[in-house]
């Protein structure tokens, strides 16, 4: 497929997706969904790839849906002719899946606004990385809408339920100050480190034991819904698998050769 509004390349290991369109905001176009969702997916079949990042390019990490582009789809009062439940399960509800399904660490780095949908990309991912230039909200009550993209799962998952709750009735903007107290986000970084800080965190990932990370991304967010018991047990297979591993036997040599260790991923 060709990329018109998204950037998509891989460099050291690490695949990078560029939401581009960056004079509205990189606000979501039912196109830049289905581009997104083609780099997502040769990303998971990339063995190349231990690590994913998604960010915006210009002043914007995503402004979430065109209203311009809703509005003309609606007819501005839901009475157009797009089936509204249709458009968010094939576009953002498979992209949310997408990424939180990744067998390797995902990172936004926020370099601007993330609002309504362009948020809940943002919360999909592993780690979240600010430049002090990013504001988040939950845009979607400033126009009579609940939040979706997975915003009422992922939202108070991480920030918790109470705040998550006044983000998504409130709609008001959160500096990135703000959103790193509250634990939005892992870390903010000044604006002019921003490239660097995010390029060095993501290929430090790419350079880990890249199958242990993706069984913990698994047994981690499954052991929200499991018991403990289950979830001794799953441990204990997982464990046992990564007992063969080449990334197992390389860690373990490291170690006692007192050496940095040089994961493939295997
Ligand atoms: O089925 C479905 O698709 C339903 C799914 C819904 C999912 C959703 O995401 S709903 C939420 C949609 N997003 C919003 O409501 C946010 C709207 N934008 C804003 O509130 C503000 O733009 C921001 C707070 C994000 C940023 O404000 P500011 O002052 O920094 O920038 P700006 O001047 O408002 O925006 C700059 C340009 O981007 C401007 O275009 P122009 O006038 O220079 O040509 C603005 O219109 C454009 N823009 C910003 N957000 C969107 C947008 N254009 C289209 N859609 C947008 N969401």
């Amino acid at each position: 497929m060709d990329y018109h509004e998204i950037r998509y390349e891989v460099r050291n290991g690490v695949g990078w997706i560029r939401l581009n369109r960056p004079d509205k905001l990189n606000a979501l176009t039912t196109r830049l969904a289905q581009e997104t969702l083609d780099a997502l997916a040769s990303a998971r079949e990339d063995e190349g790839i231990r690590c994913l990042v998604i960010t915006g390019e210009g002043r914007g990490f995503s402004a979430g849906q065109d209203l311009t582009e809703f509005t003309a789809a609606t007819g501005g009062d839901g009475g157009g002719g797009l089936d509204v439940a249709e458009h968010l399960r094939s576009g953002y509800n498979r992209m949310i899946t997408s990424i939180v399904e990744l067998p390797m660490p995902s990172i936004a780095a926020v370099n601007g606004v993330a609002a309504g949908a362009g948020l809940s990309l943002a919360l999909a991912c592993d780690v979240r990385i600010a430049s002090d230039a990013a504001r988040f909200l939950q845009a979607f009550v400033k126009i009579g809408l609940v939040p979706d993209s997975g915003g009422n799962w992922l939202l108070p998952r991480i920030v918790g339920f109470a705040k998550a709750l006044e983000m998504s009735i409130t709609g008001d903007l959160l500096d990135a100050q703000e959103a790193l107290r509250i634990g939005l986000v892992h870390r903010v970084v000044p604006a002019d480190e921003f490239e660097t800080a995010v390029t060095e965190f993501a290929e430090r990932m790419a350079g880990g034991p890249t199958l242990a990370i993706g069984a913990t991304k698994a047994l981690m967010s499954d052991a929200l819904r499991l018991s403990l018991t289950e979830t001794l047990e799953r441990e204990a297979v997982t464990q046992a698998d990564l007992a063969g591993s080449s990334d197992f036997a390389e860690g373990i040599g490291a170690f006692l050769d007192k050496r940095e260790p040089d994961f493939t991923g295997h």
